[in-house]
């Protein structure tokens, strides 16, 4: 008999959908459905997470410890023991730590799981020991940087008010693909309200097509349109002077700023047409209840920190924060306030760690002597949740640095991932269905639990298990060492003054929700004045060389298409992958099919290129050759590639990554995956 068990769903996701899982028995997992009467989730999932059960139950899940055999990389691998396997791993660390310090260990990690004890295991290991720590730049860091340089802190608007939105603008997100339960509240404002839907995306995405009105700016280009939207807003009398003397920092000088950057400034950088620009702004001035899910697409420009910032500043303009249904959202996560002590060992983090910068991981394996910041090489690492040899940028440098014979590799996986390939040592991973967890997210304000419904595979084990293990073998004290998952959960929830966890396992969900005036900064922004910054302290962020612009505009930091490289490249997720993670599934294939590259029919007509054909996309960087799909998906001038396809699917083993330029983005790192400018010609 079959039974429906609660579960989270772990992966990299704003939306941490509360589902119902279907269980067989004590080995099998059926459908995979999301929670109708959790008011987030709504009972709406993706088909990934849906069709689950195939990649539980994949044929080629990880099921025993592997040692290589043959060169990195050739995917040889004998099966070992899970002793003989962690005390090799034990033994490269000490060693490495015997030979070049502490600090040439780094222990290299991601959101594979969201799950926080599943998740900062290894970073507590890395505190414990001294080993180098990580800076988790590659996702949120560059849009987080832009809305707290505005706001102080990152969270908003409950996404379940925008039922009482009149106007909802989505921005720089394609929530269709990415966050398909946000579409479910945005369509019933549409019918409950008759909302209005504006979706801002260089590309006419699956989002686009179901909005009233949609703007395509060239890519890196928002900063042009929200500075125009709010010189029309003050131009117009569209501005809440009230709330803007009582709320924000310089509003006069903003406003003398705005006076030339009018919409037809914006149209010759954005290429969007003065008379949208003017349309969207008094449309958005005149409706008090408007609301804008920012995403954090828009951020993967070297100018999108500037960026966010200036989106940011529009419902501060207009006061919109002040009604029920108005406000923006960026993301939630500052709502949860989880004492991260126990999880990540931070009473035991030491001043003096070297930060290494996940984005430069390429720069940092081939031993770039800034990156490294005159401390060890990397001779050691041990990667759990991530896949950098598909997901990071400057692909090249990152194989190479991979393929190092005198760096040891430990890689515990669900699947064997390219990364998995070039390890030493490669240990099979649970799902969130074979293990423990904690959940919060950054779309809404649920914290979730999951237990392990299923026994895993095989001998796989789960991330809290395996770094137990490995503190054990090279004596890392820490309490949380010697608990299970549910213990450090306990604790945590404890020292976080949450409920207990037996209450939340009861209940499945607790909201941790601000009151209505906290989630809008009625009660004033995150600074000590507890005013919205029009200006920027850019250079407290982190922007140290002072190259930010001080106010909202156009930062011309991008890479701009030239005559060399005319074409302007966005690389967005594609519907039925996450990141890197699915990509073994077949019904994820089934319609992803192909890397692609999208044409508009007129570019790919001057080129003679036809539907299907294959082209190679290149800049100074690299080279790579996709599938054309001729579609007006994409303006004039502009490409999109979907999707982190892996090297296999490529004719050299590189993916889409290769062409995107691993430099730092201001003020605080991160990687630019939509600001890339190319040529483009038939394979
Ligand atoms: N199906 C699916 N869902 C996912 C993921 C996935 O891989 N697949 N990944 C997950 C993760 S890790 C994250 S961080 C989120 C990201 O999800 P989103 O916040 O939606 O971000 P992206 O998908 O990177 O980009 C969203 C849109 O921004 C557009 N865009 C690119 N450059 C610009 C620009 O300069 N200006 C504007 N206005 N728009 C621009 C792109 O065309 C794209 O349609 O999605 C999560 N959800
Ligand atoms: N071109 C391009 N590149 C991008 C992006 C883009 O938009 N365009 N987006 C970027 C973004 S936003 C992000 S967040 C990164 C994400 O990059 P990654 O964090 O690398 O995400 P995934 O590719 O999903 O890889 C996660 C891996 O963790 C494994 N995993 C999952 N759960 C567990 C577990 O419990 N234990 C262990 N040991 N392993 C587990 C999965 O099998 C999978 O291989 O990619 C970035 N790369
Ligand atoms: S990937 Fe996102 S939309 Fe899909 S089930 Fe997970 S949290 Fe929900
Ligand atoms: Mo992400």
């Amino acid at each position: 008999m079959s039974e429906i068990k609660n579960s989270v769903c772990p992966h990299d996701c704003p939306s941490a959908c509360a589902l119902e899982v279907e269980v067989l028995d004590d080995h099998t997992i059926g459908t995979v459905r999301g929670a109708k009467d959790n008011d987030y989730t709504l009972g709406v999932i993706c088909s990934k997470v849906a069709n689950y059960a195939q990649r539980t139950h994949h044929p080629d899940r990880l099921t025993t410890p592997l040692k290589r055999t043959g060169p990195k990389g050739s995917g040889e691998f004998t099966q070992i023991s899970w002793d003989e396997a962690l005390d090799t791993v034990a033994k490269a660390f000490k060693q490495a730590t015997d030979e070049f310090g502490s600090q040439s260990v780094w222990p290299f990690h991601y959101g594979g799981t969201m799950g926080k004890v599943q998740r900062y295991g290894l970073v507590r290991l890395a505190n414990c020991l001294h080993y180098s720590g990580m800076e988790e730049t590659i996702c949120t860091h560059i849009a987080y940087a832009g809305w707290e340089a505005g706001a102080g802190s990152v969270r908003g608007t409950d996404a379940r008010d925008v039922k009482h939105s009149d106007l909802i603008i989505i921005w720089g997100c394609n929530a269709v693909a990415t966050q398909i339960n946000f579409m479910k509240h945005v369509s019933r404002a549409q019918r409950e309200n008759d909302a209005k839907l504006v979706v801002i995306d260089p590309s006419r995405t699956g989002t686009a097509k179901k909005a009233d009105l949609h703007l395509a700016p060239k890519p890196g280009t928002d900063g042009a349109l929200a500075t125009a939207m709010m010189q029309v807003l003050f131009a117009e009398n569209l501005a809440d002077h009230i709330y803007l003397e009582q709320y924000t920092d310089q509003p006069k000088e903003l406003e003398a700023q705005l006076k030339d950057k009018t919409p037809e400034w914006a149209e010759a950088i954005t290429g969007v047409a003065a008379e949208d620009i003017r349309k969207l702004a008094r449309l958005y001035g005149q409706t008090p209840k408007s609301f804008i899910r920012l995403g954090i697409g828009f951020s993967r420009s070297r100018n999108g920190a500037h960026n966010v910032h200036a989106v940011s500043c529009l419902p501060a303009v207009t006061g919109a924060w002040q009604h029920l249904g108005g406000g923006a959202l960026l993301g939630s996560s500052g709502m949860f306030h989880l004492d991260k002590n126990h999880l990540e060992g931070l009473d035991q983090r030491r001043d003096d760690s070297r930060w290494l910068d996940m984005c430069r991981v390429g720069a940092i394996l081939t031993g770039n002597e800034t990156d490294l910041q005159g401390g060890p090489p990397v001779k050691a690492m041990l990667i759990q949740n991530t896949n950098p040899m598909a997901v990071t940028p400057d692909l090249r440098r990152v194989h190479e640095g991979f393929a190092r014979d005198d760096l040891f590799l430990c890689v515990h996986e669900q699947f064997m991932t390219e990364t998995a390939k070039m390890a030493d040592i490669v240990l099979p991973a649970t799902t969130f269905v074979e293990h423990d967890d904690l959940y919060t997210s950054y779309g809404h304000t649920y914290l979730q639990t999951s237990k392990a419904l299923i026994k895993p595979p095989g001998e796989a084990r789960c991330n809290h298990d395996v770094i137990c293990a490995l503190a054990k073998r090279l004596g890392a004290n820490h309490p949380a060492f010697e608990q299970t998952a549910e213990q450090v959960m306990e604790q945590t929830m404890a020292d976080s003054n949450y409920p207990n966890l037996a209450q939340l396992q009861t209940d499945k969900w607790h909201d941790s929700k601000g009151s209505y005036e906290h989630m809008n900064y009625l009660e004033g922004f995150d600074w000590p004045d507890k005013k919205f910054r029009f200006k920027p302290d850019w250079h407290a962020a982190g922007d140290t060389e002072k190259h930010m612009p001080a106010w909202p505009g156009h930062w011309d930091e991008i890479f701009a298409a030239n005559e060399e490289h005319p074409f302007r490249l966005t690389t967005p997720p594609a519907r039925r992958f996450l990141n890197s993670t699915f990509t073994e599934l077949p019904h994820s294939l089934k319609y992803e099919k192909q890397p692609c590259v999208h044409i508009h029919p007129q570019d790919a007509a001057a080129q003679n290129i036809s539907e299907g054909q294959l082209v190679i996309l290149g800049n100074t960087q690299d080279q790579v050759q996709l599938h054309a799909t001729l579609s007006e998906r994409v303006n004039v001038g502009a490409l999109e590639a979907r999707g982190v396809w892996p090297g296999s699917a490529f004719n050299d083993g590189l993916s889409i990554n290769s062409l995107i330029s691993a430099e730092s983005v201001r003020p605080a790192g991160g990687a630019a995956f939509h600001d890339c400018a190319v040529w483009l010609k038939p394979a």
